[in-house]
């Protein structure tokens, strides 16, 4: 019987049809202009599925701890649900009661699915926090650089200040020079944690391009900035914007344009800055000459920019890549120092933006999610919170020392890690180091839906269900949507919520944990918080029977006058920041006093580790760009046909300059070698000028697939990232700091195996 249901995913809201076991069909919901092709991923749902409860060989023969470097490369046996509960029920008492749950991680990152309240990591925070005081992660791979430094510039925590940018609208009426660092990509605006709504950043680029808003994409790869932007692009070597940002001050400085008035009356710390900048402090003038040895781009261009910024009603933009690199939360302060100068913050269509690019979302000032998510109980006492990068260290390094943020800890001993609705195997940095790092630990614990790398090298697998599997609410900016399950769960596949209730039960947290309700009556349950708040909501089967219900005051969103700091601009006495000085914090006496090398008081330049134009580039001269997929979000539907039908000889396709590729004797559609001293991988050569001479660049998300010396045949960046901390402040991932040499590989390139499952075998006789 063929029936059609509504799903909000994390790219889109979709209409999704099937034959009562398969999907059949996926298209845009109506009401979304320009759906995401990411939607038709969901048409490869039983491919790579896990269909029962799984465990590998030697722990199951062996016990917790037996042969761990084998994860990944053993067979696993399966089990019947209620032995795999019974073991791991049995195996987090037994962490517990032993060495104390500070030994269990539990902070595992990831995006899951964007159902409100399956919603997977929301799940395990709550369960893990019933249970004790297990050690878990804060901040995110995305934008820990940015959240941990502009909480002390602006006095806001990072969400709430993402949620207060700029309307679209005042961009297109308002703004006359739009400059982005690190671009605005139309493919990274199809997306949004949680849930994406219908996608419009399509058209409010076109408006503002017709109604002569000009674009600058300041970065290494031109189509960064859509098409439609009718832009500029300014080539900069990758990880020296902070420069750049500099040299633009310095310059607004000796033309004696920077708005010192601004600068005095709404910013604390100017003085300070300044003299650093004329080279008062350290003796470097940070002028456009110096600039333009450091970034690459001519000294006149960076002095016309200059002017052209102090002349026009200026937007500066910033993605999340230039802050997902080493200091990168100098990124996000030395613009907001820029913006400053130029004085236009809190004006309309003038000063610093963080959205724009990096997610769709275009309602601002408009509360981000409106149906409450599955309750969070508080943090219990005495927990270790990493920043959640660090994971390999913590792994590593247990009873060490670390400095995050201000706060002096020690590592704890981690003997269980628990893994939720994330792929570390995709995300982290230096996946060599992980899997060093990853035998540590006794027990592995992993729900996954799907048999990838990191299911692979996990001992216990928990099959999960996905997204069209069950019911949900989904929060899509201007709609909310009901979902009813698509399709039957896939084998035996359950809920998150289903294991860890049956896991609370096992362990005398049930009544705590669902609190009596099944899943059906947590959404009754949540949606009516939620109406008794909304007046304009109807009772629940009402709208479950409408299917999705538009939030009223939301209709034209985007079409709002909000403006960044508005309200602070205009009554800056009145409506202090709650920062310090009551201003945006341009020296930072809190973070001066953590005495950071590597995150001073001020905005300032520091060398990254390793950058094009120093001595690092000549072994290997090509900066890797390891962007987020066009073809998929993360490592989700790599192995549907979206995904695959890009890849170039059966491997992530690398883009390389013609003039890098000649140089290199590489041809369209070659099979080529990208390594470093950290690691190596296969990729497939695509050849074009969008990328600048010097760049190559290899999207995120590839299933990681190693042969027996490491290399990734598949094309999996993170085997060349570096994995170290943005600084002491964030502690964030640095995956955009990083050097490669690429060359053809001569041979025949080994098959690619990433989405074979692995070998099932009988259980181990006693
Ligand atoms: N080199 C490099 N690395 C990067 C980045 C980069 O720019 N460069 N970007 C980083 C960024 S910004 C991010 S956010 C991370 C993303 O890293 P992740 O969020 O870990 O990536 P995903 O592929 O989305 O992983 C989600 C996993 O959850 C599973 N899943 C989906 N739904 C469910 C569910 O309901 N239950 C369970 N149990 N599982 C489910 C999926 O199958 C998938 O394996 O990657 C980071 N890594
Ligand atoms: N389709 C799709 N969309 C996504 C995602 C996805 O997986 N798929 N992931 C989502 C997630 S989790 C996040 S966090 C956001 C991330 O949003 P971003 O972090 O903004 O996106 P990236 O694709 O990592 O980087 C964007 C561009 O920044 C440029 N760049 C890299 N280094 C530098 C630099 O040093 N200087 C300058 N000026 N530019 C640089 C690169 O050319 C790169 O293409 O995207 C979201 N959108
Ligand atoms: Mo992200």
């Amino acid at each position: 019987m063929t029936r059609t249901t509504n799903l909000l995913t994390h790219w889109g809201p979709f209409r999704v049809t099937s034959d009562g076991s398969s999907i059949t069909d996926v298209v845009g919901h109506p009401a979304d202009p320009d759906p995401s092709p990411l939607g038709q991923g969901l048409l490869a749902n039983d491919q790579c599925r896990v269909a029962r409860p799984a465990i590998r060989r030697s722990w199951l023969e062996g016990g917790p701890g037996t042969a761990t470097e084998r994860r990944g490369s053993e067979p696993f046996v399966e089990v019947p649900w209620d032995e795999a509960l019974d073991l791991v029920a049995g195996e987090l008492r037994r962490v517990a009661d032993q060495h104390g749950h500070q030994s269990i991680y539990g902070g595992s990152y990831g995006w899951g699915s964007a159902g409100l309240f399956h919603q997977a990591s929301n799940q395990t925070r709550r369960f893990f926090r019933l249970l004790g005081p297990f050690t878990d992660g804060r901040l995110t791979y995305s934008s820990a650089a940015a959240a941990s430094i502009v909480p002390y510039v602006f006095g806001l925590g990072w969400y709430p200040a993402c949620g207060q940018q700029t309307a679209w609208s005042v961009i297109v009426d308002r703004c006359e020079l739009f400059v982005s660092f690190g671009g605005l990509r139309l493919n990274n605006t199809q997306v949004f944690f949680g849930g994406q709504g219908p996608h419009h950043t399509r058209e409010w680029i076109a408006k503002a391009a017709a109604n002569g808003v000009s674009f600058v994409n300041v970065g290494p790869v031109r189509d960064d900035e859509a098409t439609e932007t009718d832009g500029r692009w300014l080539p900069i070597r990758p990880g020296t914007d902070v420069a750049l940002m500099a040299a633009l001050i310095h310059t607004l400085v000796v033309d004696d344009r920077a708005d010192e008035e601004f600068l005095a009356t709404y910013c604390g710390g100017w003085p300070r800055l300044k003299r650093y900048l004329v080279g008062e402090t350290d003796g470097v003038a940070k002028t456009a000459a110096w600039a333009s040895t450091i970034t690459g781009i001519a000294a006149d261009e960076i002095v016309a920019l200059a002017r052209e910024m102090a002349t026009k009603r200026t937007t500066v933009n910033l993605g999340f890549a230039v802050q997902r690199a080493d200091h990168g939360e100098q990124t996000y302060w030395m613009a907001t120092a820029l913006a400053a100068a130029l004085g236009e913050i809190g004006l309309p269509g003038g000063g610093v933006a963080f959205p724009f690019g990096a997610h769709g979302r275009a309602g601002a000032g408009q509360p981000m999610k409106r149906v409450p998510k599955l309750p969070l109980p508080p943090p219990p006492d005495g927990q270790t919170v990493i920043s959640v990068s660090r994971v390999a260290e913590l792994l590593e390094r247990p009873g060490e020392p670390y400095q995050f943020d201000g706060e002096d800890g020690t590592f704890p001993d981690i003997r269980l890690v628990y893994w939720v609705g994330g792929n570390v195997f995709h995300h982290h940095q230096d996946l060599n180091r992980l899997v060093r790092a990853w035998q540590r630990p006794e027990t592995i614990v992993v729900h996954e839906p799907f048999w990838n790398p990191m299911a692979k090298r996990a001992d216990i697998v928990l099959p999960a269900t996905t997204a069209v599997e069950r019911s949900d609410l989904g929060d899509g900016e201007t709609m909310l949507v009901a979902t009813d399950a698509a399709v039957p769960a896939h084998g035996e596949a359950r809920d998150d919520y289903d294991i860890f209730a049956a896991l609370a039960d096992r362990l005398g947290i049930a009544d705590a944990f669902t609190e009596g309700r099944t899943s059906e009556q947590w959404l009754r349950h949540l949606y009516e918080q939620f109406r008794a708040a909304n007046d304009y909501a109807p009772p629940f089967e009402d709208f479950w029977a409408a299917g999705t219900l538009d939030h009223a005051d939301l209709a034209g969103v985007g079409h709002t006058d909000h403006v960044f700091l508005g309200a602070f601009r205009a009554d800056p006495a009145g409506r202090p920041l709650p920062t310090p000085s009551g201003k945006i914090e341009l020296f930072s006496e809190r973070i001066a006093g953590f005495g950071y090398d590597d995150c001073p008081g001020h905005p300032t330049w520091l060398e990254p580790y390793e950058r094009l134009g120093t001595p690092a580039a000549d072994r290997h001269p090509l900066h890797l760009v390891s962007n987020q997929p066009t073809t998929r979000l993360h490592s989700q539907h790599d192995h549907s046909a979206v995904s695959r039908d890009a890849k170039v000889a059966d491997r992530e396709p690398i883009r390389l300059h013609p003039d890098d590729a000649a140089a290199r004797g590489i041809g369209e559609g070659d099979v080529v070698r990208v390594f470093n001293d950290r690691g190596s991988c296969l990729a497939g050569a695509r050849i074009s000028d969008a990328v600048a001479p010097g760049i190559a660049q290899l999207a995120t998300g590839a299933w990681f697939d190693p042969d027996e010396d490491g290399t990734c045949k598949h094309g999996n960046p993170n085997v060349l990232t570096r994995d170290k901390g943005t600084s002491r402040l964030g502690q964030g991932p640095t995956a955009h700091t990083c050097l490669v040499e690429v060359e053809q590989f001569d041979g025949e390139p080994t098959t690619v195996t990433a989405f074979d499952p692995p070998t099932f075998t009988d259980r181990p006789q006693p």
